[in-house]
């Protein structure tokens, strides 16, 4: 399907590659981007033959959050435009489909993250950093709260401490200082960044499709769910893990001493 701000491929491959293409505004986000990315998600939810999805940006910035131009047209105080209504409607919907999304999602990312751009990133599985990657929680410069789920997933990420220092001051952290706080899982050199991020990918479209979707589920839940809660429920999701296909390829696997063979099945 051809799309306008974004570039969505996969060619003999179970990894979907997801790129952002506003280069010129850094992949700034539009009402246009909101909808095809919200699209493109879907669809990969549905199709079985995508097994992982790789998030990039084209150019040299990942994604600079909500396009500013299209920001200063708008005109809250009469009543034309509600910030509520479009995170609702836009954002948030994206968010969560991610988060929901019953596959792994890798965030390749080239350069600049800010804003909801960060809260994108934040909200992919993984995160493989270029070197000149950086990442800034733009918001409080623009006189906005952390939206898009950076007020979630941040803190869960790096820790509450660090994660206000980001947001009250809205300062810019490379890739080595989100690598080391823990924002990140990799950081590689530029030139290196996708082959990385592309292995990456098809090693995780080549698990148990299924159950990885399962852990994201589990892991979400746990973070907002007692220890009680969080027993019950990876019980439930392991009575559905345990009757896949790919969990007797997994046993079956390593009785016989060979790699597993999963479909995603
Ligand atoms: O509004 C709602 O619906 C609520 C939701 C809000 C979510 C949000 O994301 S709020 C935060 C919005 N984003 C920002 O405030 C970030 C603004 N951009 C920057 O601070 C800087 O551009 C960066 C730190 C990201 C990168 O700096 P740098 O020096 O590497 O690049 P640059 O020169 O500033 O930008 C390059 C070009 O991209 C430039 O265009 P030009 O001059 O070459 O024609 C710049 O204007 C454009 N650009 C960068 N960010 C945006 C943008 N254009 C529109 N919107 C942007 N967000």
């Amino acid at each position: 399907m051809a799309y306008e701000t974004i570039d969505a491929h996969q060619q003999d491959t179970p990894v979907l590659t997801v790129e952002l293409n506003r280069p010129d505004k850094l992949n700034a986000v539009s009402d246009v981007m909101l909808a095809e990315l919200n699209e493109v998600f879907k669809t990969a939810e549905r199709d079985a033959s995508v097994r992982a999805i790789l998030l990039t940006g084209k150019g040299r910035g990942f994604c600079a959050g909500q396009d500013l131009n299209i920001a200063r047209e708008r005109k809250p105080e009469d009543g034309e435009f509600s910030f509520r209504e479009h995170l609702t409607t836009t954002y948030n919907p994206l968010i969560l489909r991610m988060r929901q999304m019953p596959k792994p999602i890798i965030a390749a990312i080239n350069g600049v993250a800010a804003g909801a751009g960060m809260s994108i990133a934040l909200g992919c599985d993984i995160r493989i950093a270029a070197e000149s990657a950086s990442f800034v929680q733009a918001f409080v410069k623009i006189g906005l709260i952390p939206d898009s789920g950076s007020t979630w997933l941040l803190p869960r990420l790096i820790g509450m401490t660090r994660a206000l220092d980001l947001a009250l001051t809205g300062r810019k952290i490379g890739a080595q200082e989100a690598l080391d706080w823990g924002m990140v899982n990799r950081v590689v050199p530029d030139e290196n960044l996708r082959e990385t991020a592309w292995l990456f990918a098809n090693e995780l479209a080549s698990a148990p499709t299924k159950t990885l979707g399962y852990i994201k589920r589990a892991f979400d839940f746990a973070a907002t769910s007692s220890l009680a809660e969080v027993l019950d429920h990876e019980a439930d999701l392991q009575e559905v893990a345990g009757r896949t296909a790919d969990h007797q390829e997994g046993i079956a696997a390593f009785l016989e001493k060979r790699p597993p063979h999963f479909t995603g099945e």
